[in-house]
């Protein structure tokens, strides 16, 4: 670690310095978050110990069993958020509806959608949770924000990131121009740079995805994945290993910092809806953390940035990560047409 660390604030202003491309009131709102997912950490890094863990009793609009720390999560970031004037409104994966900032406070020009706690299945046994956030930019002149404010095409984010709870809480950023990853230094209590300009390797022999629903994927992806397993005697004449969390900040993050591909497919348990896996605050921010990285996100033939947004809590399905498996998926889906 250098002698003098740079903070995710220095970071910032120097970002808005040298490209600005910064607006000061994004700078902050990104702060707030950051501030917001340390103490999401901290409550996490408690587990047993605290009582906050096991089910809050109650379910999300996803029809999902919510965990207390889900709840303290969500409470968290609309805390630290609503009074800050950048944000007119706030969406979350455990809200049904969208959070206008009440009108005690300023409102701003920015959206800030998330999942408070990703992977939250994981959280009694000890496995890698993290936080997933998305920025928007509200259209210019709007007064009464609503949920149709929200659904904008993720090539259209200001700004995306996550933050991870793990072995280091590291949070995960990119405005637009490159990634740079953050390590929260729990002595100073504050995040430091210790990664930037990240590029996802083009090439992998590593897959990401959950094998028991084989039976279940379009054909496409079953092609793609009996060809892994095929290894070096098959079509792509390497062999492949295989890791799957079952948290995808924890499954995105080792493929941002080593490549490989990650797949949560649409699959024919649920043939109406696009995948598991949620286009606004999971699947775009992502996507643009990949791409800004140099690799690629499809939801099949279809670049996921591109997808035009019907409803805030809408899936989809989700292929991403290393440039070359993420093009042959791309390929395989566009043969099946
Ligand atoms: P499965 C966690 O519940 C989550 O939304 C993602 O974080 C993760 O990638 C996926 O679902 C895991 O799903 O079906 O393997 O449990």
């Amino acid at each position: 670690m250098s002698d003098n660390p740079i903070s995710l604030s220095r970071y910032l202003i120097e970002q808005e310095r040298r490209h600005g491309h910064i607006p000061g009131s994004l700078r902050l709102l990104i702060e707030q978050v950051a501030r917001a997912c340390k103490r999401i950490s901290r409550a996490v890094s408690k587990g047993a110990s605290s009582g906050i863990l096991g089910s809050a009793g109650s379910e999300n609009v996803q029809g999902e069993v919510q965990k207390q720390l889900d709840v303290i999560a969500n409470d968290v970031l609309l805390e630290a958020n609503e009074w800050g004037g950048h944000l007119a409104a706030m969406a979350s994966e455990e809200l049904e509806q969208i959070y206008p900032v009440p009108h005690r406070y300023p409102r701003g020009e920015y959206l800030l959608l998330f999942d408070p706690l990703d992977g939250s299945s994981n959280i009694e046994v000890n496995v890698t949770i993290g936080t997933i956030f998305s920025v928007l930019h509200l259209a210019d002149g709007v007064r009464d924000v609503g949920a149709e404010h929200f659904l904008q095409a993720g090539r259209d984010q200001v700004a995306a990131g996550y933050c991870t709870y793990g072995p280091q809480t590291t949070l995960v950023l990119t405005l637009g121009h490159g990634v740079a990853v953050f390590t929260l230094d729990s002595e100073q209590g504050s995040f430091v740079l210790t990664q930037e300009g990240l590029r996802i390797p083009e090439s992998t022999r590593e897959f990401s995805i959950n094998m028991s629903n084989m039976r279940h994927w379009a054909p496409p992806v079953q092609r793609y994945v009996d060809e892994c397993l095929q290894g070096r005697n098959g079509p792509r004449g390497k062999d492949f290993n295989m890791r799957w969390v079952g948290s995808m900040v924890a499954d995105v993050h080792r493929i941002l910092m080593r490549g490989g591909v990650f797949l949560y497919p649409w699959d024919r348990r649920e043939p109406d809806r696009a995948g598991k896996l949620r286009l606004l605050y999971e699947a775009n921010p992502m996507a643009m953390l990949v791409e800004q990285a140099g690799g690629m996100a499809t939801a099949g033939t279809e670049r996921i940035l591109d997808i035009q947004p019907q409803n805030l809590h809408q899936r989809a399905a989700v292929m991403l990560g290393s440039r070359e498996e993420v093009a042959l998926l791309q390929r395989y889906h566009a043969e099946a047409q």
